[in-house]
């Protein structure tokens, strides 16, 4: 049985390192493709208006993007309670207010609880908010030693001491250079985030994490067109939302969601499926997330979709290898956030999401922006790295690796305090 199982094992390793090793990095070997427009509908009808994007062509691409890619929500799950498990109004050194919030769902005699971290500044009006996702709990976020640690399942991690899938006092702080709390609160904003494993943990199992709240009678795992992790944690956002319009502090009419990487993907959709967000950024979401899919450039679905086959539905796996079947491509994921502001950010060093696609993705999503009188990514021409184009649709490339620094938040809120604020 052992060597089966490490024969299977090194199988894996093997599919992996072809895959891998077949990555393309190369400009010229992206294949030529037309790109679909995200004003004409399935039927080839060219949609002129505001009126008819909002009415026909916005729903099917919703549709087609829910049914097709991240997977259908089965029905609608509401808050049963929420709980402020703690609160300071003099927290980092007497610089914000602090909230731990804790939401509580149940469903089908099952309960899930998950607490948003709340950083606001001190004054008595209603502040925007950043929210976006934590991979590691949010202890890992902020040196605080109130925050509370998460009892979750977690990925292991050597370098965040995480053993045994627990997170534990170690990792206090070690994210600390991916959340620029200070600059945020200095801005006059909040940022709120939440561990994404307590809504659903990163893992091939669908036993836990909220799908488990709305199976049927003897389902375990979601059919085809139901969704997957991604669009598990876009739900939560959108729940934490909920949450935020009956918070006296918080302007929910002003929310911002971010995410970096998978969780950039699922900030994406959490824009796209939940109007009431004011504006969405994308940090090196890549594959997925913001890139173009049919450039086959970096990461591709083939890839995507057998490293973490529960990020999408089943029915995206259908068009790994196969890009060409497909319909749509990510800039009209993007288009479906119009007319509300856009960011989308790449890395120089971040080859692997595909920079160029991502710029390239927002630049095609910008025609819809044009039908609202928004500006966007006008121009097909990739800005040089740190020289972000600031518009309704924002991008930027900036030197370094896959990751989230201050020169990204700096150009967060410089674009927000323009476009949301
Ligand atoms: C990578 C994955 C990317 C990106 C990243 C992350 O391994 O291939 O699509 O999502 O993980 O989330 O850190």
């Amino acid at each position: 049985m052992k060597l089966l199982t490490c024969f299977v094992c090194s199988l894996f390793v093997l599919s992996m390192y072809t895959a891998q090793s077949q990555t393309n990095y190369d400009e010229s070997m992206v294949p030529s493709f037309e790109i679909p427009d995200p004003l004409l509908t399935f039927n080839g009808e060219k949609i002129k208006s505001v009126k008819e994007w909002e009415k026909i062509r916005r729903p099917e691409l919703l549709q087609f993007f829910e049914n097709n890619v991240y997977g259908k929500i089965p029905k609608s799950l509401k808050i049963d309670s929420y709980t402020i498990l703690e609160q300071d109004d003099n927290a980092l050194n007497g610089k914000a207010k602090r909230k731990q919030v804790e939401l509580t769902f149940k469903n089908n005699g099952k309960t899930l609880r998950y607490t948003i971290l709340i950083y606001l500044p001190k004054n008595n009006v209603k502040n925007p908010v950043f929210l976006g996702y934590n991979f590691y709990g949010n202890h890992t976020i902020t040196e605080d030693k109130a925050v509370i640690i998460s009892s979750a399942w977690a990925n292991n991690n050597e370098s965040f001491g995480i053993e045994n899938n627990t997170l534990t006092e170690e990792s206090r702080g070690k994210r600390t250079h991916r959340w620029a709390v200070d600059k945020i609160l200095d801005a006059g904003y909040g940022l709120a985030t939440i561990y994404y494993g307590e809504v659903d943990p990163d893992r091939n199992d669908f036993s836990d994490g909220v799908h488990s709240l709305l199976y049927q009678k003897s389902q375990n795992q979601p059919k085809p067109a139901e969704w997957g992790s991604i669009a598990a944690w876009s739900w939560g956002m959108a729940r934490a939302l909920d949450y935020f319009e009956k918070d006296h502090d918080i302007d929910a009419s002003k929310v911002i969601s971010f995410g970096h990487s998978r969780l950039g993907k699922t900030s994406l959709w959490a824009g796209a499926t939940d109007q009431r967000f004011a504006g969405v950024i994308s940090n090196n979401s890549g594959c997925g997330g913001a890139t173009l899919s049919k450039r086959k450039f970096g990461e591709t679905l083939a890839v995507i979709n057998e490293r973490f086959p529960h990020w999408f539905c089943d029915n995206f796996n259908q068009y790994g290898n196969n890009e060409e079947a497909l319909p749509i491509d990510q800039h009209q994921l993007l288009s479906l956030i119009a007319p509300r502001p856009l960011y989308v950010a790449s890395a120089e060093g971040d080859q692997w999401a595909d920079p160029r696609g991502e710029f390239l993705s927002a630049h095609y999503a910008t025609q819809v922006y044009n039908l609202y009188g928004k500006k966007g990514i006008e121009t097909m021409e990739m800005p040089k790295v740190n020289e972000p184009i600031h518009n309704t649709v924002s991008y930027h490339i900036r030197t370094g690796k896959h990751d989230v620094t201050d020169y990204d938040w700096d150009n967060y809120i410089k674009w927000a305090n323009v476009f949301v604020k």
